[in-house]
């Protein structure tokens, strides 16, 4: 069995441009789209994935902060694109770090439900909502290491954090390794 630490990876770059079985969308409580990666994703993948996005709205209203939701990837290298939404950092007293670690083990928890093999994950939260970023990579390291130490069965066998800044590159180096 692949030990876990071989399964996480590390790269800059834009995550638009990977191929996986999941890409994952740091998106809003609306889901009709945004800045940042989650514009990125929409331009990059077309309208069917807003149009999903749209009918998930329709049924549900919505995602809540902490939890996620799947959709087509379009035109994008990957099956599927989860939806997740982080917290808007407000000084930390607002279980930003709990509702931060949610969006890693929901997305890893319906990543399984679709079968999903390899991975790939933004620094959730830390462009416009201000997350701390060495914070946010001590969380996100240890909730995908902690979520496939506890789930054996798990077919996950590739997870890919894809930093588009430096800082955030340097700091997952440092903790995944
Ligand atoms: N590939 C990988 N990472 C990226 C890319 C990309 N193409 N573009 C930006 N990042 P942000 P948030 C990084 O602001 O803080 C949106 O408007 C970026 O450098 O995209 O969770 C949504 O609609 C940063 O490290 O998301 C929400 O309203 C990380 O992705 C809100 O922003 C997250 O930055 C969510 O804010």
């Amino acid at each position: 069995m692949t030990a876990i630490s071989e399964k996480i990876h590390v790269v800059q770059g834009d995550i638009t441009r990977v191929t996986v079985d999941a890409i994952v969308n740091a998106a809003n409580n609306g889901l009709l789209g945004g800045g940042g990666v989650d514009g990125a994703i929409h331009r990059a993948g077309g309208s069917e994935i807003l149009e999903e996005c749209k009918k998930i709205r329709e049924k549900q209203g919505g995602c809540p902060t902490g939890e996620a939701v799947i959709t087509t990837a379009g035109r994008l290298n990957a099956k599927y694109v989860i939806h997740t939404v982080g917290p808007v950092w407000q000084g930390g007293k607002h279980q930003e770090a709990q509702l931060l670690r949610n969006c890693y083990q929901n997305v890893l928890q319906l990543a399984d439900q679709y079968h999903v093999e390899t991975i790939a994950f933004p620094n959730i939260s830390t462009g416009v909502y201000h997350f701390p970023k060495p914070l946010a990579a001590d969380i996100s390291a240890e909730e995908v290491s902690s979520y496939l130490n506890e789930h054996k069965q798990s077919k996950i066998n590739k997870v890919l954090f894809v930093c588009f800044d430096e800082e955030n590159y340097r700091l997952l180096l440092e903790k995944t390794n």
